[in-house]
C-alpha cells in the first residue's frame, strides 16, 4: 500500500549572502537559535505534522548537514520502514544525451530522485523549502490540498510590494485558485485591493505524485529550461491548465498557539540572520521557541547543563536577554542581548553585547565583544575588542554587514 504523503526538503541552497557562515557548510545546516540549525525548524515541520518519511536533498558542503542530521535526526531503534528521516547527496546522474550532470536546478533535484518517490508510491508529495525558520502545520495544508482536489498546492505568504520581487508571486481567484505565477517579477502585482501587498510562494508545494511526475518528465526534455520549481515547472503547469491552489499561511493553526501563523523568515543575510537571533532572545519575542506543544527537535548531544560562576566587583557572571546552550561556561563575564552556542566560554571580566557565539567559541579575559556573529572554535584573545572600531575589524579580514555586524569566520586565529 502506498503512503498518504512522502516528504522531500530543498537542503542544497549555498547561501551565498551568508558567507563567511557557509563557507564551509551549506544554508539549512548554518546553526541558529543556541542549538539548532536552521534546516531543523523544515524537519520538525514535517514531525509535528505526524509527516514521518522524509527525504533531504542535499547538493553543497553538505557534510555538516551530513553529521547533524546522523547524530540528531534518527528515530532511535523504531524499524518501521515508513519512519525515517534519510539525506540524500547529489550524486552524478546520468542523461542519456547529457552525460553525467550535479542536480541543474530544484526540480531537477527531485527528478533524480523520482525513484525514491515510487519506492513509497505516495499519493502526494510535500516539497519544501529547507532556509526558512517558522513554523507550519504540514498536515492542515494537505487537509485543504486534498479537499480542494488540486494537483499542487503552494503555501503563500503576503509580503510587502517593496520585496516581492524576492518571491515567486501568485494571483488567485475569490476561491484561492492560482490564476498567475510569476518567478522573481520585476513589477510585481499587488493583491487586489491591497495595494501594498502581493502574495509570494514560500517555495512550499504539495503535489498530486502522478501530476508531479508527468510535469517532471516534461521538464526535463525542455530544452532551455533551468529545472526550477518556480521559473519553469509551475507556470508550466499553470499553462497547461493544472488545478494550482494558493495555501493562505496565515489560517495555519500551530498547536499550543492562538491568533494568525504570521512568523516566516528567510535568514538569508547576515543581518536577517542578526535580526532574527536578537528577536529570539527579546522579552517577547515574534517566534517562539519554547511552546511545548510544538516542540523543537534538533541534533541531541550530551552536554553538561550551562554554568554560571563568579560575583565580586567586576567579575561577575551572568547573562541577561540571552540564551545559552549546554556546556557553556559564563566565568566571571556578563552576556547580554546574544546568543550562545553549546560549550562556549566568557572569561572573567569578558562582555558580549548583541552577539551570536557558536560551539566552542572561548571569550578571553577582558575581551569586549558587540554585534559581532563568531563562527564555531575561534579563540577571542584575553583584552581583545570585536565590533567596536568597523575599520580595524575589516583590516581583519572579517565581514562587516551594512547594519554593521562583525562576523569572524570559522578558523581564524587572532595573532
Ligand atoms: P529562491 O529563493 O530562488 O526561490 P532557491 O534558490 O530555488 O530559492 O532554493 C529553494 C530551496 O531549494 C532552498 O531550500 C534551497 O536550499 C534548495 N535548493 C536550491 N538549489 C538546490 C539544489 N540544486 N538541490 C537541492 N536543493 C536546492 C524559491 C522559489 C520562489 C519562492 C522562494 C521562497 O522559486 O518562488 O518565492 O523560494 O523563498
Ligand atoms: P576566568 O577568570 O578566565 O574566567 P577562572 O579559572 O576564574 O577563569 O574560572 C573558570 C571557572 O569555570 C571555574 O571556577 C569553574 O567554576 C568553571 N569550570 C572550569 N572548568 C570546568 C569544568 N570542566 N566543569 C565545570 N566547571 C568548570
Amino acid at each position: 500500500m502506498g503512503t498518504r504523503i512522502l516528504g522531500m526538503v530543498l537542503a542544497g541552497g549555498q547561501g551565498t549572502r551568508l558567507s563567511p557562515l557557509t563557507q564551509r557548510r551549506s544554508k539549512p545546516a548554518v546553526p541558529f537559535g543556541s542549538k539548532f540549525r536552521i534546516i531543523d525548524f523544515a524537519l520538525n515541520n514535517f514531525i509535528n505534522s505526524g509527516i514521518y518519511s522524509v527525504y533531504v536533498l542535499t547538493q553543497f558542503k553538505a557534510q555538516s548537514l551530513t553529521e547533524h542530521i546522523q547524530r540528531g535526526w534518527r528515530f532511535g531503534s523504531v524499524l518501521l520502514s515508513d519512519y525515517f528521516i534519510t539525506l540524500v547527496p547529489a550524486q552524478m546522474y546520468l542523461y542519456e544525451e547529457l552525460g553525467p550532470v550535479w542536480y541543474r536546478g530544484t526540480a531537477d533535484a527531485i527528478y533524480q530522485n523520482m525513484h525514491l518517490v515510487e519506492n513509497h508510491r505516495p499519493e502526494h508529495l510535500a516539497i519544501f523549502s529547507g532556509d526558512h525558520i517558522y513554523k507550519m502545520n504540514v498536515a492542515h495544508m494537505l487537509e485543504q490540498h486534498e479537499a480542494q482536489r488540486a494537483d499542487i498546492t503552494i503555501a503563500a505568504y503576503p509580503t510587502p510590494v517593496a520585496d516581492a520581487h524576492r518571491f515567486g508571486i501568485m494571483q488567485v481567484d475569490e476561491r484561492g485558485r492560482v490564476t498567475e505565477f510569476q518567478e522573481k517579477p520585476k513589477n510585481p502585482k499587488s493583491i487586489p485591493g491591497r495595494p501594498d501587498t502581493a502574495l509570494a510562494s514560500m517555495g512550499n508545494y504539495i503535489f498530486r505524485s502522478k501530476v508531479l511526475a508527468e510535469l517532471l518528465e516534461i521538464d526535463a526534455k525542455t530544452e532551455g529550461s533551468q529545472h526550477d520549481f518556480g521559473k519553469d515547472v509551475l507556470p508550466r503547469a499553470l499553462r497547461d491548465g493544472y488545478h494550482i491552489h494558493a495555501y493562505d499561511f496565515a489560517k495555519n493553526p500551530i498547536p499550543g498557539q492562538s491568533g494568525p501563523n504570521t512568523y516566516w523568515r528567510d535568514v538569508g543575510t547576515l543581518d536577517a540572520y542578526h535580526e532574527a537571533s536578537m528577536d529570539l532572545v527579546s522579552v517577547n519575542p515574534e517566534f517562539d521557541i519554547f511552546n511545548a506543544e510544538w516542540p523543537l527537535r534538533t541534533g541531541s548531544e550530551f552536554s553538561p547543563p550551562a554554568k554560571f560562576v563568579h560575583e565580586s566587583g567586576e567579575r561577575v557572571g551572568r547573562a541577561l536577554n540571552s540564551m545559552v546552550a549546554g556546556g557553556c561556561i559564563i566565568s566571571g563575564g556578563v552576556v547580554r542581548e546574544s546568543i550562545l552556542f553549546r560549550r562556549a566560554r566568557v572569561n572573567s571580566y569578558a562582555s558580549v553585547q548583541r552577539s551570536v557565539i557558536f560551539d566552542e567559541v572561548d571569550i578571553g579575559r577582558h575581551a569586549q565583544v558587540k554585534n559581532a556573529i563568531i563562527d564555531k572554535g575561534v579563540r577571542v584573545p584575553p583584552n581583545t575588542k570585536v565590533g567596536f572600531d568597523l575599520e580595524a575589524d575589516r583590516a581583519r579580514g572579517f565581514t562587516v554587514t551594512e547594519s554593521g555586524i562583525v562576523v569572524v569566520p570559522k578558523g581564524y586565529r587572532f595573532e
